[in-house]
């Protein structure tokens, strides 16, 4: 594989200027967003209830048989205790001190188990971003994560998600998950000064993506992964000059260094606000629509709920699309982008769930090069991360295959 071309195909065409924040107007209508997510949440939860109940009559649970009363709850950060945060982060860093299930060979770069999942991610990311496969990769991807933590490292709790509409009102660096106290999952990086703003597509000839510098830069200060040690990467940082900070030797090479964040409330708020959220909950109708709105349509000046938080985070590897999930917060953008999905699919299971026209696109990164049709009877599979290829069907619904959980 050579990672020199592909960014020139990672990123969405488009022209934005991003205009200043504004959190002193139109409060009413993100209030009114913020409500309307709620009640499609709710909404989302009683459907879930149905089918979990429909599983179980039906025997459509495959493997196990997920039952409403003893179906796992996925929670906001926000509204864990401080010792259940805690909990979480010690899981994280615990499987940072495992050693890596990865061959050497396969991947020098790969140290611990927690590196196993980020060289996975790594090897397949043309195949799993702007595919069929994208949110269902992601959401076993997730899944495999929280039960290393569970079964490895003896959390006892289950995968928290970050939910971007709440940051991006408080602001990131007032969330409590990324305040950079003990509770919460490290917080911005240094301040460097003189930075120059990222400017996504420009070094591919396209209309850019202007995305300014947040506040920080450096390695992250205080928190959990204060001296965390990134192993993998950087693949594809994409700074003014294209791939200048890829690691020469590769992305699989071990580049120990430390954990850099730029957080951006103004990034987050642009791309992941409440009404950003809404409108990818309510405006498509087919799941090709509602994950190329979420990944950012190319040409349309959006990268979406999905880009919009990873950039938000910035540093390195936070901002690398190969390499994000060497930032511990990626699992929790990953939750919420399963749990928007998940509340969507509950609109409408019968189609969204339980037919053939539940995913859609190909295999390959906006189809380049042409590949064939994702198919609910194709197999997803993880690499040195965790377990044998998983067929896409079984994977639809969180109640069934191997899942059993909701969100609340
Ligand atoms: C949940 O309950 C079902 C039905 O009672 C049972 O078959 C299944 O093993 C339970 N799963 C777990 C994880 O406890
Ligand atoms: C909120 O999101 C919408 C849709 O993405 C966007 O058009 C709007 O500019 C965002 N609001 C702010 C304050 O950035
Ligand atoms: C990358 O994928 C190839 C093909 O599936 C596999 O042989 C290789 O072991 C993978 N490498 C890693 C680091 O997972
Ligand atoms: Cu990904």
């Amino acid at each position: 594989m050579r990672f020199g071309s592909l960014a020139l195909q990672l990123l969405p065409a488009a022209s934005v200027v991003l205009a200043a924040p504004t959190p002193d107007t139109t409060p009413d209508t993100i209030q009114t967003a913020v409500d309307d997510i709620a009640s499609l949440a709710d909404q989302a939860f009683k459907q879930a209830e149905t089918e979990a109940a429909d599983n179980e009559i039906n025997k459509r649970g495959g493997e196990n048989t997920c039952s409403w009363r003893n179906v796992s709850v996925r929670r906001e950060w926000g509204s864990l205790s401080k010792t259940q945060r805690k909990a979480y982060t010690d899981a994280v860093l615990c499987l940072q001190e495992k050693p890596a299930r990865t061959p050497a060979e396969v991947a020098p770069g790969a140290k611990t188990r927690f590196d196993d999942y980020v060289a996975t991610h790594i090897n397949q990311t043309l195949q799993i971003h702007y595919t069929g496969n994208f949110l269902v990769w992601h959401r076993y991807y997730t899944w495999l994560y929280e039960r290393a933590l569970r079964d490895e490292c003896g959390y006892t709790g289950y995968q928290p998600y970050w939910d971007w509409a709440k940051s991006a009102i408080i602001g990131m660096h007032d969330s409590p998950i990324f305040d950079g106290s003990d509770s919460s999952m490290s917080g911005d990086g240094e301040f460097i000064p003189d930075r120059e703003d990222i400017i996504l597509g420009q070094a591919q000839g396209l209309p850019p993506v202007y995305l300014p510098v947040g506040e920080g830069g450096g390695c992250v200060k205080s928190g959990p992964f204060k001296d965390m040690v990134v192993n993998l990467g950087p693949a594809a940082l994409d700074l003014p000059g294209g791939l200048v900070d890829a690691n020469p030797e590769g992305p699989l090479a071990h580049n120990p260094r430390c954990l850099k964040r730029d957080l951006s409330t103004e990034v987050n708020r642009r791309y992941a606000n409440a009404t950003a959220v809404l409108a990818n909950l309510i405006q498509p109708t087919n799941v090709y629509d509602f994950q190329m709105q979420m990944q950012g349509v190319p040409g349309s000046g959006s990268i979406g709920i999905h880009g919009g938080p990873h950039y938000s985070l910035g540093g390195d590897p936070g901002r690398d699309v190969f390499t994000s999930p060497g930032d511990p917060a990626f699992y929790l953008h990953h939750a919420n982008i399963d749990r928007i999905w998940w509340i969507w699919q509950m609109l409408d299971p019968q189609t969204r769930i339980h037919s053939s026209v539940a995913i859609a696109g190909t295999n390959t990164f906006l189809n380049q090069p042409p590949s064939a049709d994702t198919t609910l009877e194709d197999y997803v599979e993880y690499g040195y991360a965790d377990g044998p290829a998983r067929q896409i069907k079984d994977l639809m619904s969180t109640l069934g295959g191997p899942f059993c959980y909701i969100y609340l």
